[in-house]
C-alpha cells in the first residue's frame, strides 16, 4: 500500500487549472513533489479531458509517494453535483441505495434533501426485520416507522429494496417455540428454553408471515408492481451460510429456522412463498415479476464464507428454488483487499442471477484522520471500479447508512460516505464520479 500523507484542511494549496468542485465545501487536490497540483474536478465538466489529464499526469509519477491536500473553497456551491451517486450509477443501470428511516437518515429536510439528491433507493435499515411486525400480543401490524418509509419512497418516486422476511436475528423467540406463549426464561435472542415448534407449525408460521407482509404492504400502497408501491426487491433470506465448516449442518448456521425444519429447506419455502406472494398473489397483473428476490450474506469476500455461499445457491439451483439475486453485504475495513470484493462478485458471475452490493460500509479504526479520510477515499474508489466492471449483473449498490454518526459501526471510524453535518467526504467523491481521479494506495 502507498503511503498516502494528508496537510489537512488550510495545507498546501494546489494550483487552480479548473476551479472549484461544485458541491463540495472544501477541494480536494492531489499534491505530488514532481509536478503541480491537480484539481480533482472541474465546475462545468466533472468528466472533463483537463481533469483526466491532470490526473493522468499525477498518476505518472508513481514512484512515489502521493501526498494530498485539502484546501477550503470560498466559492464551492452546495447541492449540485451531477446527480448524486444515483446519477452516476443510473448511467451504469444500478441503484444507488442508502440504508436508512424515517426516523434517522430522513428525520429533517435537511438529510431528506441529501438522500433524494444522491439516491434512488432505500433499504430499512430495522423496521422491515420480523420483530417490527408484531406487537406485544403477537399481532401482525405494518408499524408507524415501516409505513412513514414506504410513504416516503412513494410520495418521492424513490425505490424501496425491503429487508428482511427470514432472519435468525432479530425474529422473536416466540416464533420458534411449539406454544408461542410459553414462557420463555432464556433472555438470550435466538434461544428459547421452550420446546421448539415442529416443521408443519413453521412451515405454515413462514408462509403466513410471508403474505402478512406482501398483504400489509400491497393494501396500504397497491399491488407490487403498481405506481404507487415502491418495493421493487426483498432480502427474503439472510445471514443463513455458517461462519465456519461445520459439516453437521452442511455448512449452514445452526439457527432456530434451521433446528425446526431440521435443514435448509425453510430457505427453499421463503423463497417459494415469497414468489408467490410479491410475485403473484399481491402482484400487479400486468407486471408479471415485480419483486426481485435476494438472498444475502456477510463476509461473502472471504473465501471459506463464499465457498458455502456458493454451495448453497447451487443446491438451490438444483432444487429450482425462484431466487432472482446473491447479495453481498461488504461490511469492510481499509484492510480489507478490495481485490476480494471483487473475487466475491466474479466468483457468483456463473449463476447467472442479479447481484446487489447490501450493506456497504468502510470503517478507517480509530482515531480518524484525515489521512485516513482519503485512505478511505481511495478504498472507494477502488469498490466503484470494481461496481464498474461488475455493473452488468448488478442491481444496486447500497451503503449501510446515510451519515458516519447514524452508522451501527460509528465507533470503529467513520465508515461512510457523509459526515455528520451532511458534508461530503472524499469517500463520497470516490462513490459519485465514473472518470479515473484517484490514485490507488
Ligand atoms: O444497522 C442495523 C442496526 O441498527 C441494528 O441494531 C442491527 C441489529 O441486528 O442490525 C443492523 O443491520 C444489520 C443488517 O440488518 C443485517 N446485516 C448486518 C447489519 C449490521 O449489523
Amino acid at each position: 500500500m502507498k503511503e498516502v500523507r494528508a496537510n489537512g484542511f488550510g495545507g498546501r494549496v494546489a494550483a487552480e487549472p479548473n476551479g472549484p468542485i461544485r458541491g463540495l465545501r472544501k477541494e480536494y487536490t492531489i499534491i505530488n513533489e514532481e509536478s503541480d497540483g491537480y484539481t480533482l474536478f472541474n465546475t462545468t465538466d466533472e468528466r472533463g479531458a483537463s481533469k483526466r489529464r491532470g490526473i493522468v499526469a499525477a498518476l505518472a509519477t508513481v514512484a512515489m509517494l502521493v501526498p494530498l491536500a485539502f484546501a477550503p473553497s470560498a466559492t464551492a456551491a452546495e447541492g449540485d453535483y451531477s446527480g448524486g451517486i444515483k446519477g452516476e450509477y443510473n448511467a451504469l443501470g444500478i441503484a444507488a441505495g442508502v440504508a436508512t428511516e424515517a426516523y434517522s437518515g430522513l428525520n429533517s429536510q435537511e438529510r431528506q434533501d441529501t438522500v433524494l439528491a444522491n439516491f434512488n433507493q432505500i433499504t430499512p435499515e430495522n423496521s422491515m426485520k420480523p420483530e417490527g411486525w408484531y406487537d406485544g400480543n403477537h399481532e401482525f401490524a405494518m408499524s408507524d416507522n415501516t409505513r412513514s418509509l414506504l410513504k416516503f419512497a412513494s410520495d418521492n418516486n424513490i425505490r424501496i429494496y425491503g429487508h428482511v422476511l427470514v432472519w435468525y436475528s432479530q425474529t422473536p423467540d416466540w416464533f420458534f417455540q411449539a406454544d408461542e406463549w410459553c414462557e420463555d426464561t432464556n433472555n438470550t435472542a435466538g434461544v428459547t428454553s421452550c420446546p421448539l415448534a415442529d416443521k408443519a407449525t413453521m412451515q405454515e408460521r413462514q408462509r403466513q408471515h410471508i403474505e402478512n407482509v406482501a398483504k400489509a404492504i400491497s393494501d396500504e400502497f397497491g399491488p407490487f408492481g403498481s405506481d404507487t408501491n415502491p418495493v421493487v426487491a426483498f432480502d427474503v433470506v439472510n445471514e443463513t451460510v455458517n461462519d465456519t465448516d461445520n459439516p453437521d449442518t452442511n455448512g449452514m448456521r445452526n439457527s432456530l429456522w434451521y433446528q425446526t425444519y431440521d435443514g435448509e429447506d425453510y430457505i427453499y419455502d421463503a423463497f417459494e412463498n415469497a414468489n408467490t406472494y410479491f410475485n403473484e398473489v399481491y402482484a400487479d397483473p400486468s407486471d408479471d415479476h415485480p419483486v426481485t428476490l435476494f438472498i444475502n450474506d456477510y463476509n461473502t469476500e472471504q473465501s471459506g464464507k463464499r465457498t458455502r455461499y456458493a454451495a448453497l445457491l447451487d443446491r438451490m439451483v438444483a432444487e429450482g428454488v425462484p431466487f432472482d439475486g446473491i447479495g453481498h453485504q461488504f461490511h469492510v475495513t481499509l484492510t480489507t483487499a478490495t481485490s476480494n470484493l471483487e473475487a466475491a462478485l466474479t466468483d457468483m458471475e456463473r449463476f447467472n442471477k442479479k447481484q446487489a452490493i447490501t450493506e456497504l460500509d468502510v470503517t478507517t479504526g480509530t482515531p480518524v484522520t484525515e489521512a485516513k479520510l482519503i485512505e478511505q477515499g481511495q478504498y472507494y474508489y477502488e469498490v466503484n471500479q470494481i461496481i464498474h466492471r461488475h455493473a452488468a449483473q448488478l442491481f444496486s449498490v447500497t451503503v449501510w447508512g446515510l451519515i458516519d454518526g447514524l452508522s451501527w459501526r460509528s465507533g470503529e471510524g467513520a465508515p461512510l460516505l457523509f459526515d455528520d453535518n451532511l458534508e461530503k467526504k472524499p469517500a463520497y467523491i470516490a462513490t459519485s464520479v465514473i472518470a479515473p481521479t484517484f490514485p490507488s494506495r
